[in-house]
């Protein structure tokens, strides 16, 4: 019998007085090296086993692992496609799920990093007003550095970030925000926030008007420096301003139609008219400015008070024929009342205006339409121009 107990040789665990009975053939020392290499065998195996324990103990907590990372981003996927169908129900899930913690900071930098939301839901979202959402806005306005950047810039980096909804009141709170942030990282550049809000809407009009094929007069950096010369920005940045939106027009998210370009549609003109005196019917050609609901007159362009300021709440516009002035067109007020409006008299004091209409009279015939269309424009209610109107007394009275 060479081999006695099988079991005994796997194992290495054979005797030399075993081994010269199963290889009588074999000398001495070739017993003594077999057993040597069945012994290193066996300790070789009881190695390999360990090692195959500890190998599947770790594959299987990868295993584990590997379905808790799946989970997790099947989830994500999941919160992603509810917030961008419903902003709300995306956050509340992505909440329950512990994806994020329930902090404005964990939600806005969500919002801010993930790839794949929906900006117009992201614009939703952070204009709703709630208490949460607003901390939140006020978080996500934070992750932005805007530290030296110039105006455009920022809000390059800004509008980028997410759509701004329609509504005014959210685009209010929203450009709000954004005007604090920056002028709290660039506390050098403007005496309020509230002059930094009304030049950013400035530049979105500027943008609009430089780049929107439906506004036909383009205006000149001069035009855009003059139309804002009550905002006390410095020329030179109006200047940098205007050559930035004009060479690099901003980019704005994809759009469903109700876009900025529309929404921030620039009605505001300007140019000479002939106008007719209140009491004595003399015509004066005067340079008149059409800005923000208002109708202003100067005697020369580069006058910094006009002589007259003529509000157009409640005020209407009609084509009309006069007997010794071609284009005319006139404003009036309904009943036959005079006309609010102030004007400097030809002491230089300020006093009220005498007119129950305002007649003007344009050069061409085109420039009177292109006159009563923007007027038309600029009377019918905005909500957005009145919450400028606003920004800008705040500003005004706060330089
Ligand atoms: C004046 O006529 C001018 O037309 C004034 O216009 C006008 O003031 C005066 O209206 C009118 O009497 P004369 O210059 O011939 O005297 P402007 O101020 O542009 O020079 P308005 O109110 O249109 O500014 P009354 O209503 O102030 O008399």
């Amino acid at each position: 019998m060479y081999i006695q107990n099988v079991d005994q040789l796997k194992m290495g665990s054979v005797d030399l007085k075993t081994l010269a009975n199963a290889y009588p053939d074999l000398t001495n020392d070739e017993r003594q090296l077999l057993a040597d290499i069945r012994r290193r065998k066996q300790e070789l195996l009881s190695e390999i086993n360990q090692l195959k324990d500890e190998l599947s103990e770790i594959s299987s907590d990868i295993d584990g692992m590997d379905t808790e990372e799946g989970a997790k981003r099947k989830n994500m996927a999941m919160a992603k496609k509810k917030f961008n169908m419903d902003p709300k129900k995306g956050i509340e899930f992505l909440i329950l799920q512990n994806l994020v913690k329930e902090t404005p900071e964990e939600v806005a930098q969500f919002l801010y990093k993930e790839e794949g939301l929906n900006k117009t839901a992201i614009g939703d979202y952070l204009g709703e007003k709630k208490d949460f959402n607003e901390a939140v806005l006020k978080a996500f306005v934070e992750l932005h550095d805007f530290t030296d950047l110039i105006l455009v810039q920022a809000l390059r980096q800004f509008l980028w970030s997410f759509r701004l909804p329609g509504e005014a009141q959210k685009i209010d709170r929203m450009m709000e925000t954004f005007a604090q942030r920056y002028c709290q990282l660039n506390p050098d550049i403007f005496t309020n926030s509230d002059t930094c809000y009304v030049l950013s809407f400035a530049i979105i009009m500027l943008n609009t008007s430089l780049h929107n094929p439906s506004v036909k007069d383009k205006p000149s950096v001069e035009q855009f420096i003059n139309m804002n010369r009550g905002i006390y920005a410095p020329p030179p940045l109006l200047a940098h301003i205007f050559f930035s939106i004009k060479t690099e027009p901003f980019k704005i998210p994809e759009d469903d139609g109700n876009d900025l370009m529309h929404t921030f549609f620039n009605p505001d003109k300007e140019g000479w008219l002939c106008k007719q005196g209140g009491r004595y019917k003399s015509w004066k050609r005067r340079w008149f400015i059409l800005n923000d609901n208002c109708f202003y007159y100067f005697e020369f362009t580069t006058d910094k008070e006009p002589r007259g300021i003529i509000p157009l709440e409640n005020i209407k516009v009609r084509e009309i024929t006069d007997r010794n002035k071609e284009h005319c067109f006139e404003l009036y007020s309904g009943g036959n009342e005079v006309i609010k409006a102030c004007k400097t008299d030809s002491e230089g004091k300020v006093v009220e205006g005498k007119h129950t209409v305002y007649r003007m009279s344009a050069s061409t015939a085109e420039d009177k339409d292109d006159w009563i269309k923007c007027i038309q424009q600029s009377i019918s209610h905005n909500p957005f121009y009145d919450m400028l109107a606003v920004r800008k007394k705040k500003a005004q009275s706060r330089n």
